[in-house]
């Protein structure tokens, strides 16, 4: 006689997750199929961002950096299974239960679906109601054969039905993904985008701009190891023949411009420091590039900013939003929509088609990706992506310098010691570079040419170092006089402070 009692308790368990595993399967598979565009994991991870409290966001993206994505959509899947073994357990005893818990979990993945701006809709809601029918059917399939009797000859055959079906899983995600990825990469364009001359370039930096210091940060940051941040679980990968950038609200006409409108206008190229909120003092989140692209203001001029629009919103593909005072885009400040970083179409990582560059902001309030809208609006009516979640609505970039090297704790025999690094203050200028090592004076280092108010500048001092154990400061001060402030504040809400301090041991 064969009772729940006498089957073995890890069959439901392996039944449900491989249930499960199926389901997500599927889900991925008719995702590549059907081209909804993500993986629908995904835009569960999206819908978990959105929905998660800005803390919990702050402390994955610490915890996790660059990895913080991959590291969620992991997350989500190991949390299927196992939630798929406990139904699995259910569903020995009440099928219908387990069948009411696959049914929740499509509707998660609706909404997900439904709310993803990057998911075509209707694809992404078959996607997910396909899977959960497939793992159901998988679970009702493994279920009638648990509940076999315990004998070699039906251990056998759950054993080939549970590998027959996790096999299956694995080949159907995979399948899937390719097929979403080689979808993505294809439609974009990006490959056969001619980029325009600019009517006007900062000249390029000459050979002796730069200081020859082994270590120090190049003076133009090369593309691939320029940071990445923002909250896209996968990259956007725009399509050039559906992409359009309107400028819209508070403006006299209105206009929506295809990617050739605005190749068409007269660009200009700059190099502008970008930095993160996030950065710590010392840390890279921040980057010195080569920007090409149509100056905000000549398109504001376009279409008539109204009297009163205090406020630019930068909206992106994925509804990423960004707000900054309208006043920049007329100031005298570099502020333009880019198209080219480095002299190459903007890498699908960094906002390709378009993306906003302000100079002196910080990239969470000026510097939208895959930019689809700029609209003039007043700045009490919106509040952007990260204002609600505690960050700072006014957001200049604060004047900053970094040793490179030598590193911490390195040990290094006495003599002379190059010590360097880069100091920036976009959009006021940097004047001035010292160090202090332990206790003495404050000592002024060379510096690189400045090639624009927004770039940063390389520093560098000989020292003279004698045995022991030392700790090296360094200060910038901006062309208008002000020294960076020695008070110690972490990056929220608008910036760290504090002078970047290096330990070393001179042997
Ligand atoms: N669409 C979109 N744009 C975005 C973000 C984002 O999350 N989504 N993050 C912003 C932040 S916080 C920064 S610091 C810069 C970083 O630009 P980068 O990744 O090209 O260095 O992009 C900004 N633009
Ligand atoms: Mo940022």
């Amino acid at each position: 006689m064969t009772t729940e009692s006498s089957l073995n308790p890890r069959r439901p368990a392996a039944a449900g997750a491989v249930a499960v595993g199926v389901a997500f399967g599927v889900v991925e598979l008719l995702s590549g199929l059907l081209s909804t565009g993500v993986s629908m994991v995904v835009a569960v991870g999206n819908l978990i961002i959105d929905l998660a409290p800005e803390s919990v966001v702050r402390f994955g993206i610490r915890i996790f950096g660059f990895y913080d994505k991959p590291v969620l959509v992991a997350g989500i899947v190991a949390a299927g299974l196992v939630a798929g073994a406990a139904v699995g357990r259910l569903a020995a005893r009440h099928f219908g239960a387990a069948a009411v818990a696959f049914v929740a979990a499509g509707a998660i993945g609706s909404i997900a679906a439904m709310q993803d701006p990057l998911v075509s809709r209707v694809p992404g809601v078959v996607a997910v109601w396909g899977g959960v029918a497939a793992g159901l059917a998988t679970l009702r399939f493994l279920t009638s054969r648990v509940a076999a009797v315990e004998q070699d000859e039906s251990r056998r055959r759950f054993l080939v039905a549970f590998g027959g079906f996790a096999a299956f899983a694995v080949l159907a995600a995979t399948t899937g993904r390719l097929l979403v990825g080689r979808m993505r990469a294809a439609v974009s364009g990006r490959e056969d985008v001619i980029l325009p001359g600019p009517s006007s370039a900062q000249a390029l930096p000459a050979q002796g701009d730069a200081l020859a210091v082994e270590g120090i940060s190049e003076l133009v940051t090369p593309t691939a190891d320029f940071y990445r941040i923002d909250t896209a679980i996968s990259v956007p990968r725009v399509d050039l023949d559906s992409w359009t950038l309107k400028i819209s609200g508070m403006v006299d006409r209105p206009i929506e411009l295809t990617f050739d409108d605005l190749l068409d206008l007269p660009m200009v190229e700059r190099f502008v420091t970008l930095s993160c909120v996030s950065n710590r003092v010392g840390g890279n989140l921040v980057g010195h590039a080569r920007w090409l692209g149509v100056p905000l203001r000549d398109l504001l001029d376009r279409v008539g900013v109204q009297e009163g629009a205090t406020q630019i919103v930068g909206r992106s593909v994925d509804d990423f939003t960004v707000g900054f005072p309208a006043e920049a885009a007329f100031d005298g400040r570099q502020a333009m929509v880019a198209v080219a970083m480095n002299g190459e179409p903007l890498p699908f990582e960094h906002g390709f088609p378009a993306r906003l560059v302000v100079a002196g902001l910080y990239g969470y309030v000026s510097a939208t990706k895959w930019l689809s809208e700029i609209e003039l609006t007043t700045w009490e009516a919106f509040d952007a992506y990260w204002i609600p979640r505690g960050w700072s609505k006014e957001a200049p970039i604060k004047t900053q310098s970094r040793i490179d090297v030598p590193r911490q704790g390195e040990r290094l025999p006495a003599g002379t010691i190059p010590v360097a690094g880069v100091a920036w203050a976009p959009d006021r200028g940097v004047a001035g570079v010292e160090v202090q090592v332990d206790d003495g004076p404050w000592i002024q280092a060379e510096l690189s040419t400045e090639l624009s108010k927004d770039s940063w500048r390389q520093w560098a001092i000989d020292w003279e170092a004698a045995p022991g154990d030392h700790s090296i400061k360094v200060r910038a001060t901006d062309a208008g006089g002000d020294t960076q402030t020695s008070d110690i504040t972490p990056p929220a809400p608008n910036g760290a402070t504090g002078y970047h301090t290096r330990d070393v041991v001179i042997t």
